[in-house]
């Protein structure tokens, strides 16, 4: 449909190579998502990893569901792949010896903890336990990516969003995940096994939106911002008055190439 992006056309463009998929810590076929909205199950709590708390699936994007802590306000639903071992069936927190806990930010006196559980577990749609799936995939055995191949990554400033993204370095077990068309705003660096990055194809496999890749041109180094300590001399700026660079793009004038063949039209 028009709008829609191609990771065919856009890799064609840039020349690029998708990541192979034994690179990732993602399941091969990906995992089915049999949630629905309103169910309950265990969740770690994001903010406080070693409780383990009541969440309810608030909405389903792919193969992740977004999940809001049950106690807690609805600014801090976070996403969880369908497969993650942080997501459990209700009553596996008990079976092992643990106890079920108050979300961080939990909204009432943490002395009505106990009552406030047993209201809001009463009646609940519990996630059933066969839709839950066993195990998280292995992490590959070593890191494999190398600079300049592209893959899908979760944007964490946005988590909702999966966006295209490139290899930008490769350091031991960690590798720098660059968001195309962002200027950097939004990289971050993760573990090679980090669940967080998937091969390309896994939105359109999952259903997931992949987000198009952003229209923000990386300036030539002589154009940018200088490195602290550098005097700035008048020949630093050849374009534009002032002493900041522009770095935002003037509206209705678009600063040189801008080749976005990757949209489908029609
Ligand atoms: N509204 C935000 C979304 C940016 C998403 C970028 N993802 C890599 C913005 O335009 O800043």
């Amino acid at each position: 449909y028009p709008g829609h992006f191609s990771w065919e056309k856009y890799l064609k463009e840039c020349g690029a190579s998708a990541a192979p998929a034994h690179c990732f810590r993602q399941c091969f076929t990906p995992p089915a998502n049999e949630f629905k909205a309103g169910m309950k199950l265990e969740a770690q709590d994001p903010r406080n990893t070693t409780s383990t708390c009541i969440a309810t699936v608030v909405g389903l994007t792919g193969a992740r569901l977004r999940l809001r802590l049950d106690g807690s306000d609805n600014k801090n639903d976070f996403w969880r792949l369908v497969d993650s071992s942080e997501i459990q069936p209700i009553g596996n927190c008990e079976k092992n010896g643990g106890m079920l806990q108050p979300p961080l930010g939990f909204r009432l006196n943490a002395s009505s903890w106990p009552m406030f559980l047993l209201k809001t577990l009463n009646g609940a749609e519990m996630a059933p336990v066969r839709i839950f799936h066993k195990q998280e995939p292995p992490a590959p055995a070593q890191n494999y990516f190398k600079i300049g191949m592209k893959l899908e990554a979760v944007d964490r400033k946005n988590p909702h969003f999966i966006c295209p993204a490139t290899i930008g370095e490769v350091r031991g077990v960690e590798v720098l995940v660059t968001f195309d068309g962002w200027r950097g705003a939004f990289d971050y660096y993760c573990r090679y096994d980090s669940r967080d990055i998937f091969p390309v194809g896994w939105c359109a496999l999952t259903g997931d939106n992949l987000q198009p890749p952003g229209t923000k041109v990386v300036l030539p180094k002589s154009l940018s911002i200088p490195a602290e300590g550098v005097t700035e001399s008048p020949s630093m700026h050849p374009i534009g008055k002032g002493t900041a660079v522009q770095r935002g793009r003037k509206p209705g004038r678009r600063r040189g190439r801008q080749p976005m063949n990757w949209l489908h039209k029609g």
